[in-house]
């Protein structure tokens, strides 16, 4: 166990149980013309996290940690899309309409896919979700509980919507888990920052809160543990970019 400085105390991480959870880094939600601004925001501050998440992830595989992608999207039928979130709100594209992306938030469109820096690799999992919690219509938890997981180091967009959804649906299972501040964002400045409060609030109610910086160390520091010497000429380790 390696004691990872957070927020509101240090986690107690181990690598061997433990697994990166990427939220929806997908383009749909972090270039322009997909899901995200067709509701009206600015996906510019979501593009900006990409080079810290990747610097994780690379240490991460390095490492030999469990890998999860996460991406929201709906069946080109749009029959796992329920009548409330398709007619929410009045946004410019609806799910499922034709965008510059394909078809807005469509499993199989340009859109859908996730941001070339942070593509899977051949062996992780990649989990399709119709909705905004990564446990919910997913075999997420069989898939985790097969590989003995027991803690979630997450990561991704948006804050407030699906990264923490996800986490309070992974509270209920049993999950410890850990938000890398810095490797994610929202729409709305504001609401991130509340999101970390709330996570952490009340002895972690959520749970933990960490740079990306704590993470890089902590990954370094298993592996001397377990004598597994992470490669650093390779391995981006505390140099993250921007
Ligand atoms: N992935 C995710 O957070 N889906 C959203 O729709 N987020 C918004 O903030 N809209």
């Amino acid at each position: 166990m390696t004691a990872l400085p957070a927020q509101p105390f240090d986690f107690p991480f181990e690598l061997a149980h433990c697994a990166l959870v990427i939220i929806d880094m997908q383009r749909d939600f972090v270039e322009p013309g997909g899901f995200g601004e067709s509701l009206g925001n600015d996906v510019s501050p979501l593009q900006a996290i990409v080079p810290t998440c990747a610097a994780v992830l690379a240490t991460w595989r390095a490492a030999g940690g469990c890998v999860v992608h996460t991406r929201e999207g709906h069946r080109p039928d749009l029959s796992d899309c329920p009548p409330a979130k398709l007619l929410r709100g009045q946004p410019s594209l609806r799910i499922g309409d034709q965008g510059p992306m394909g078809r807005v938030l469509v499993i199989g469109e340009p859109g859908h896919a996730i941001v070339p820096a942070l593509a899977p690799a051949p062996g992780e999992l990649v989990i399709d979700k119709p909705g905004k919690g990564a446990f919910y219509g997913t075999p997420l938890q069989a898939e985790l509980q097969q590989r003995g997981i027991r803690q979630l180091v997450l990561m991704g967009v948006t804050t407030e919507v699906c990264v923490q959804t996800t986490m309070r649906e992974a509270n209920d299972r049993g999950y410890d888990c850990l938000l890398v501040e810095d490797a994610t964002d929202s729409y709305f400045p504001a609401f991130k920052t509340a999101t970390l409060a709330m996570i952490t609030a009340q002895g972690g109610i959520v749970g933990w809160v960490a740079p990306a910086a704590a993470v890089l160390d902590a990954l370094v520091q298993d592996a001397q543990i377990h004598d597994a010497p992470v490669d650093s000429a390779v391995v981006p380790v505390a140099k993250i970019p921007g």
